[in-house]
């Protein structure tokens, strides 16, 4: 984490986040479907699944692979660009937290090429893929805190759908202690 770079969180819709980058809990698919990634598509328009599409008709014939990310437009949206990345289905039976660390991780990675300053989170897997929430805020806030640094980043936020996530992901950055 450079000294410069906010880590936040606010209680709130991630489709009306005024920031660069506004990070998808989509499926491998990158079609579309429930949660964040529905609302992404509801608000920000056909042009985002368009070039998803094209994405799948190019480069990600296969889709996009869990733990990784991919950038598109973000259409109408008060951003301009949708960072989709895929959680891990949550398992009691196997630790995947590698693969949601390597969520955030990855968005920030394609974030800082894009020149993105401020990107806006949402808590990936902690919904239709089960991830119990204060795990999800753990790995999330800890790998965002410590791969923050190697990048272009002002202001790296969290938005939280629901008292319990803000609880959970607030909890995890005050742990982090005081922010710049
Ligand atoms: N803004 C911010 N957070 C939201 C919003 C919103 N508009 N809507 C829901 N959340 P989920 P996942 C919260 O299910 O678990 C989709 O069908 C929600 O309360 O969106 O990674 C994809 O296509 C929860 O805390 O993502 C995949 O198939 C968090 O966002 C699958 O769901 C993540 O919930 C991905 O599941």
């Amino acid at each position: 984490m450079t000294p410069m770079t906010l880590l936040t969180r606010v209680r709130g819709d991630i489709t009306r986040q005024h920031v660069d980058a506004v990070v998808n809990a989509a499926n491998s698919s990158l079609l579309g479907g429930g949660g964040v990634d529905g609302a992404i598509h509801r608000v920000g328009g056909p042009e985002i699944l368009a070039e998803c599409r094209a994405l799948r008709a190019g480069r990600l014939p296969g889709g996009l692979p869990t733990g990784q990310a991919v950038a598109t437009t973000a259409g109408r949206l008060p951003a301009r660009w949708v960072i989709h990345t895929v959680g891990p289905v949550y398992s009691r039976a196997e630790d995947r937290s590698h693969l949601l660390a390597s969520c955030y991780r990855e968005s920030l990675r394609v974030a800082a090429e894009l020149g993105a300053e401020t990107v806006a989170f949402p808590a990936v897997s902690a919904g239709v893929y089960g991830w119990p929430v204060a795990d999800a805020a753990r790995v999330a806030v800890r790998t965002v805190a410590a791969a923050g640094g190697d990048g272009p980043f002002a202001e790296l936020r969290f938005v939280l759908f629901d008292d319990r996530a803000f609880a959970a992901f607030d909890a995890e950055l005050q742990a982090l202690g005081p922010q710049p």
